[in-house]
Order: structure tokens, then C-alpha cells, then sequence
């Protein structure tokens, strides 16, 4: 990366779980350090995550880095896009259905924006326990942009968890 170059801190969720998910997230990451314009500056643990919205697909895995980049918000997402296609994603697939790799600009900075093409933070991000633990995981208890902190909505996460378990059992 350009030494004198000013940086900006963004936050990535990698998922996946068709071919090699490890593996696959393993050269995400490889091909983000690799970019001129990005410097991968951690990563948390790999999650085995149960997959949310449709729930009958493969086990995803998971997790959330933090890289230090010099680009504007749009132009790191196009460089996530750009790394999707690399490693095999084909946009074909239903909005939450399986999928080779995914990577999805969380946070960038303290920034929040919302246009048709990125809205930060990540829209869904405080709902899912699959980004909310990797990335308490990396930077603990830290507020999120115009919310509450990370444990909040983790907790909120695994009260809905446990409601959805209640009324399946309403129903049986
Ligand atoms: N991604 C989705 C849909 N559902 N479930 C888990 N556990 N992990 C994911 O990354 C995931 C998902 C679509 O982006
Ligand atoms: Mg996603
Ligand atoms: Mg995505």
C-alpha cells in the first residue's frame, strides 16, 4: 500500500458454503492482502454458521476481517465484487441461497450512507449472529455507527433465536 497514502479501516464478512468454503475464504483473503489499494490487517476465527433464510442448504462458514484501505467505499465494494467472480461466484443464485464465496462491505469507517448500490453499515449486519461474533471476536464491545454496541444486538440475535424455537414449538 502507498506508505503516505491516507488509510481508512473497513470491515469485511466472508461466508460461503459450496466447493471448499475454508479454502476459498483462505484466497479471498490473499487476493484483498494482494490489491495495491488494501492491507488485511486481521481476521477472526473461522465460524461453522447455520444457514439463515433458507434454511435448507449447506452449513456456511464464516468470518469478518479488518483491512486498511486507500479506496472510496464504492470502489472497495466493486473490488469485493471484482474477487466474488475470480473465485467462481456466479450471481445466479437466490438472494440467500448457497454460494461459493460472498463478501460483504460491513462497515468502512463511521460512515453511513444509503444508495441504490451500497448502504453502510451493511443493512442486516446487527441481525446476524454469523457477523456479530466474528466481529466481536476481532473488536469487542464496539458501537456500532448510529447504534448500539456489538453485544446489544448479539444479544437481541439469540433472544430471536430462541423465540423462533418457542413458537416452532407452539406449532408442533
Ligand atoms: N449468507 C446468506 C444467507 N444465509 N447464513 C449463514 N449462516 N451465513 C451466511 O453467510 C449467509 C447465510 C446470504 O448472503
Ligand atoms: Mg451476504
Ligand atoms: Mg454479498
Amino acid at each position: 500500500m502507498i506508505a503516505s497514502a491516507k488509510t481508512f479501516l473497513a470491515w469485511i464478512g466472508l461466508g460461503g458454503n459450496l466447493g471448499e468454503p475454508h479454502s476459498t475464504i483462505s484466497k479471498a483473503l490473499a487476493c484483498l492482502n494482494e490489491d495495491s489499494g488494501n492491507d488485511v490487517e486481521a481476521v477472526s476465527s473461522l465460524y461453522r454458521t447455520a444457514p439463515i433464510g433458507i434454511t435448507d442448504q449447506p452449513d456456511f462458514i464464516n468470518a469478518v476481517a479488518r483491512i486498511r484501505t486507500v479506496v472510496a467505499p464504492q470502489v472497495l465494494l466493486e473490488k469485493l465484487l471484482d474477487i466474488e467472480a475470480r473465485l467462481g461466484r456466479v450471481r445466479t443464485e437466490q438472494q440467500f441461497g448457497p454460494r461459493v464465496i460472498d463478501l460483504d462491505l460491513l462497515l468502512y469507517e463511521w460512515v453511513q450512507i444509503d444508495t441504490p448500490h451500497l448502504t453502510l453499515p451493511h443493512p442486516r449486519m446487527h441481525l446476524r449472529r454469523f457477523v456479530l461474533e466474528p466481529l466481536f471476536e476481532l473488536e469487542g464491545d464496539l458501537a456500532l455507527p448510529g447504534g448500539r454496541e456489538i453485544s446489544f444486538y448479539l444479544t437481541q440475535a439469540r433472544d430471536q433465536a430462541a423465540a423462533l424455537d418457542e413458537a416452532a414449538k407452539d406449532t408442533d
